[in-house]
């Protein structure tokens, strides 16, 4: 036990150290000129920036006018921003044009397509076409590649972790070596196959990746044909119960040593081109590899204890039997602490991949985490059975061997499969991406599934899309999509926007009824034929204008809140009275936040002391809190907001002269 606490130390020590540069599906973030843009002038290049970094090579920025005519100078390259993209664009005439991209992931090589209009002059936007995929769906080179590369890695981990701490001393290290060299050649393989999947397009850092992996996979083999080598002069005896002690066993520690280094370098290799990679935060990359690395310690040491005890042995006798007994209890204990720790980190990810829980049978890649699930469950009894029964009954002296080599052959086959449902989940984009939108909110109604982006977070004009679907299909041809807004803070009347369909399940309306910032409700309609109609509310925080000095900030996230923050005036005078308003929304119905502490400290030029908020729900409308500040020097301030000691979120603040 003080072995494996020390193993899963140092490979949590690891992760957190080999952390680096990092991200997987690469989506639109923002670009310059912005999506929707009205330009004066021609713009010299087109600057996106995406998720995670890009990879030139895999990538395209295609800007096209109405007629299709290309006018960028097919020139992709890094645009220097953090995970940025530029092509060069030619002198361009007044007109709507189309920017087509594609962006493949420097990470895990995956693809994802997009587009976004602007307009020169005064004339109208473009319609923006569908891309028929913005992820296409993996190839099977990849999921064959994934698969044999996951149960490679499992294989080769997991059996040299069971020999090591679990397997009674003196097994025979020839039966290991045919788990070690299959799982060496899975890993090859796996690693070949998803490099001859990517081709040309392969970004460098998933080539050294891979190619890393594949190393480790060569000695995984490597380290599994010296032992059958030194075993060939010795004519061994096979010991009582088929268990042997012959052989340099001082050279099968570090060999096995060196099976388990190569196994974890191997997981390592997976969680360092996964989609935790991609999201770019250590806790999840953290859990990433935690969860690699149990279930490689659960899954291949079922295999190993199949293969190098079950089969091997026999419980003729009630020493054999209670002998077994012991190893089968040495095992259960591992694998209890395994799949703790593997159900606990796959959940924690699957928490963060997922936007609602419904996601598990309305989106693909839910679907095949469900299906992992649910055969981890059936596995799980069945090791439980192990446990419970046959364990029990082999320390009491009474033979259950074959019991235990059915039940440990059916839970392999589980696993197998298991490994294919992981391999398309790690090849589909999960469901929450990072959103382009200022806004971008889904709810479940009806049978219905509603995803509200909202495309700027200040206020005026602004575009506004529902996305509708029912399960996993989009619903088209709605008789009518309409958002309806109203104000919470002001009564300010009822604005009604009627959307049209833009693409397939996707509404479109665009319109100003968010004329001042402060917290709207916007009540979405959808009207199917022969239905009742479909109606949700979603609130949606509304940022101070750009227009009046003051640029919109966006809202800050503080503890379950979100909070608006402006000022009055917009742009903030030296010297001057300056009040500062904090709108506080929150939790999922995203209502006014009333009778919260918030606490206001500066940091900026010169010294100001921290403030307490006045709550004036009456004046100011619910959730609505000020501070009063007698004035500031002039440059920029950080403010940083605290909400009671739920968290805090900083504003950024500049002071004219
Ligand atoms: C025997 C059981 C399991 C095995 C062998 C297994 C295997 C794997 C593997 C190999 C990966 C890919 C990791 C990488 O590429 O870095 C993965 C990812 C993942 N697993 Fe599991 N897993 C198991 C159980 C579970 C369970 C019970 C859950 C959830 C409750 C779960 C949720 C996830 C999630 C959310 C991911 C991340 C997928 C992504 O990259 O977007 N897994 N699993
Ligand atoms: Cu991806």
């Amino acid at each position: 036990m003080r072995r494996l606490a020390v193993i899963v130390a140092c490979v949590l020590g690891g992760a957190v150290l080999v952390s680096g540069a990092a991200e997987a599906h690469a989506n639109y973030v923002r670009s310059n000129p912005a999506a929707d843009a009205r330009l004066v002038k021609s713009p010299a290049e087109i600057r996106i920036q995406f998720s995670e970094p890009p990879d030139p090579r895999g990538s395209d920025i295609e800007v096209l006018d109405t007629n299709g005519v290309r006018h960028d100078k097919h020139d992709v390259a890094l645009s220097g921003d953090p995970n940025g993209l530029r092509v060069s664009v030619d002198p361009i005439p007044d007109g709507g044009y189309l920017v087509a991209w594609t962006a493949t992931s420097a990470v895990d090589g995956h693809t994802t397509k997009g587009n976004f209009a602007f307009v020169i002059g005064n004339g109208p936007l473009p319609p923006v076409p569908q891309v028929a995929e913005a992820a296409p769906p993996p190839s099977l080179l990849e999921i064959a590649g994934r698969a044999l590369s996951y149960a490679g890695i499992a294989l080769g981990l997991g059996t040299a972790f069971f020999v090591l701490f679990v397997a009674p001393v003196g097994i025979d290290p020839r039966r290991e070596s045919w788990l070690l060299s299959i799982a060496g050649v899975l890993v090859v393989g796996g690693s070949l196959a998803l490099i001859v999947d990517q081709g040309a397009k392969l970004p460098p850092r998933l080539g050294v990746m891979l190619g890393v992996r594949a190393f480790a996979g060569l000695v995984l083999a490597a380290v599994s044909i010296t032992p059958r080598l030194a075993m060939m002069r010795p004519v061994a005896a096979i010991a009582g119960g088929g268990v042997m002690t012959i052989g340099p066993l001082a050279t099968v520690r570090p060999r096995r040593m060196i099976a388990l280094a190569a196994g974890i370098a191997a997981a390592m290799t997976a969680t360092l081109v996964s989609h935790a990679t991609a999201l770019g935060s250590l806790e999840i990359m953290a859990l990433d590899f935690v969860h690699v690395l149990s279930a490689s310690v659960w899954t291949g040491g079922v295999v190993a204890l199949l293969w190098c005890v079950l089969l091997a042995g026999h419980d003729d006798t009630a020493e054999d039997a209670r002998a077994l007994g012991a190893t089968v209890w040495r095992f259960s204990v591992t694998a209890m602490i395994a799949t703790a720790l593997l159900i606990t980190a796959g959940v924690l990810q699957a928490f963060n991949r997922l936007v609602l829980i419904n996601d598990l049978y309305e989106t693909p890649y839910g679907v095949a985490l469900a299906v992992k699930i649910v055969l981890v469950l059936v596995a799980l009894a069945i090791g439980a059975l192990n446990l419970l029964r046959w364990g029990p009954r082999l320390r009491a002296g009474i033979r259950a061997r074959t019991a235990l080599i059915r039940d440990t052959m059916a839970e392999t086959g589980i696993f197998i499969v298991i490994i294919v449902a992981a391999s398309v989940l790690t090849a589909l984009a999960p469901p929450a991406q990072p959103s382009a939108s200022a806004y971008d909110s889904t709810q479940h109604v009806s049978g219905l599934r509603l995803e509200m982006l909202v495309a700027s977070g200040g206020a005026g004009r602004n575009t506004y899309v529902l996305r509708v679907h029912q399960g996993l299909a989009p619903v088209t041809g709605a008789e009518k999509v309409a958002f309806r807004f109203t104000m919470v803070e002001h009564d300010m009347g009822q604005q009604e926007l009627v959307a049209t369909e833009r693409a397939a399940g996707e509404y479109v309306a665009e319109g100003s009824p968010t004329a001042m910032y402060g917290t709207w409700h916007v009540q979405t309609i959808v009207r199917l034929a022969a239905k009742e109609d479909v109606s949700t509310v979603f609130t949606v925080p509304v940022s101070a204008p750009g227009g009046g000095g003051s640029t919109a900030a966006p809202p800050l996230t503080i503890g379950p809140y979100t909070v608006i923050v402006f000022t009055d005036p917009a742009a903030a005078q030296a010297g001057a009275p300056l009040t500062l308003f904090a709108v506080v929304v929150g939790g999922a119905d995203g209502n006014p936040v009333i009778g919260k502490k918030l606490h206001a400290t500066f940091s900026g030029p010169s010294a100001q002391s921290p403030l307490d908020a006045v709550e004036d729900p009456a004046t100011f409308g619910p959730g609505r809190y000020k501070f009063d500040i007698a004035g500031l020097d002039p440059g920029t301030w950080k403010v940083t907001l605290a909400v009671g000691n739920e968290g805090t979120g900083t504003y950024s603040l500049v002071v004219s002269r």
